[in-house]
Parts: structure tokens; sequence; C-alpha cells
């Protein structure tokens, strides 16, 4: 994953600081990067301003999502990296891209023994904190963490064993703003793969 992860950064700069020991506390270490120099103005330089806007540093890319502003960065990694790493690319994606008849059942036993303990992990987190992933509002966070719980229901992950998962997701399905922008397909075509049914 960290091979996707590219990042602008600029010596010395608190907001670049904060993401890089993120990235690094999260073994994300082998990121990509560009060292910048202010002098030269190479934060507006063409490569950081189809990114970002603002021709600030830092700028950082996971695959195709952008994520700019420190903070942002910063929960993007905290919020997202386990989830999509355990749920989405080691388990929804082993199913998407091999073939029924060559899946072993033991590899597959092993990604949804690794998804179950990140789910116990979030189970946990979510009791104790009984709101949203960064405290006690929606924040972006939320919006980096709840998109891979809403794809694993829908790839039949019950929920009713995880019941602070169960509400947090109960929740953030229903506001307005996820209802708008929910999957057009997910509402009329059922899912093509079901790698949690019965096993979770
Ligand atoms: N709110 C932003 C601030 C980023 C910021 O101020 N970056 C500075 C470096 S510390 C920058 O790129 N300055 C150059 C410029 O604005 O042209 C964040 O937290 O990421």
């Amino acid at each position: 994953m960290a091979e996707n992860m590219f990042l602008f950064w600029g010596s010395g700069s608190i907001p670049c600081w904060k993401p890089m020991i993120v990235l690094e506390e999260k073994g994300f270490g082998g990121y990509k990067n560009k060292l910048i120099t202010f002098s030269n103005k190479e934060q507006k330089g063409e490569d950081i301003l189809k990114l970002n806007p603002r021709g600030q540093v830092p700028t950082f890319k996971d695959g195709d999502i952008v994520v700019n502003e420190s903070n942002a960065i910063c929960e993007y990694l905290e919020a997202a990296a386990n989830m999509q790493q355990k749920l989405v690319l080691d388990l929804l994606y082993y199913f998407f891209q091999t073939k029924e008849e060559d899946r072993k059942e033991a590899k597959v036993a092993k990604k949804v023994e690794a998804a179950k303990e990140e789910l116990d992990r979030w189970e946990a987190y979510l009791g104790e904190t009984k709101a949203f992933v960064a405290g006690p509002d929606f924040s972006m966070a939320d919006v980096w963490f709840y998109p891979f719980i809403a794809q694993s229901v829908r790839m039949g992950l019950e929920l009713e064993k995880f019941p602070n998962m169960k509400a947090y997701y109960d929740k953030v399905t229903a506001r307005p703003s996820v209802q708008k922008s929910w999957p057009p397909h997910w509402k009329e075509e059922p899912p093509i793969i079901s790698p949690f049914k019965g096993r979770i």
C-alpha cells in the first residue's frame, strides 16, 4: 500500500512533518515522495497545483485519492489504513481477483481472521467513544472510514456481532449526504461476491 502513496513535502514544515510521522508510525515508510524547495517556489509547480490548488505542502495522494491539509492526511492514514488493508485490499480484492475455483479456503480463513481482528479493534474503540471516529461529531475521518464498512456490509458483513459498529453504521448511513450519494447500482443489483457471508 505504501507504494501507492506520494507526498510532496518541504523541509522544516510542521504541516508536512505531522503526516510524515504518521506514515512512519503506521508502517508506510516506503511511501514515494518529493522534497520541494520553497525558495524556488516549487510548491507552485504544475505537479502540485493540479492536486492542490492552494499550491502548498503537504500534498498527498494514495492511488487516486488526493488528500490535502495535514490534519486530514493524518486522519486519513489513521482511519482508513487498516480497515482498507484488512477488509478491502486483502479480502474483498482477493475475491474480486481470484476465480472461485482458484480460491484457497485456508488463505481465505487467514484473511477473514485478520479482518475480524480489525473489526474487533474498531468495535472496542467505538464502544469507548460512542460517537464518530474522531470524536463527538461527524468529521473527515468518517468520510474516509465509513465507505469501507458500507462496502463490507454490502459484501455480506453482518454487523449484528459488532453492536457498536452497527450503531455507527446505522447512524452514518442515515445521514442525508450518505443517502444522496449512495451507489445507485447497490440499490438495484446484488453484490457479485459475498466473502463475509457465513465467515464472520
Ligand atoms: N493548512 C495547511 C497549511 C499548509 C501550509 O501552510 N504549508 C506551507 C508550508 S508549512 C506552504 O506550503 N507554504 C507555501 C505557500 O503557501 O506557498 C495544512 O495544515 O496542511
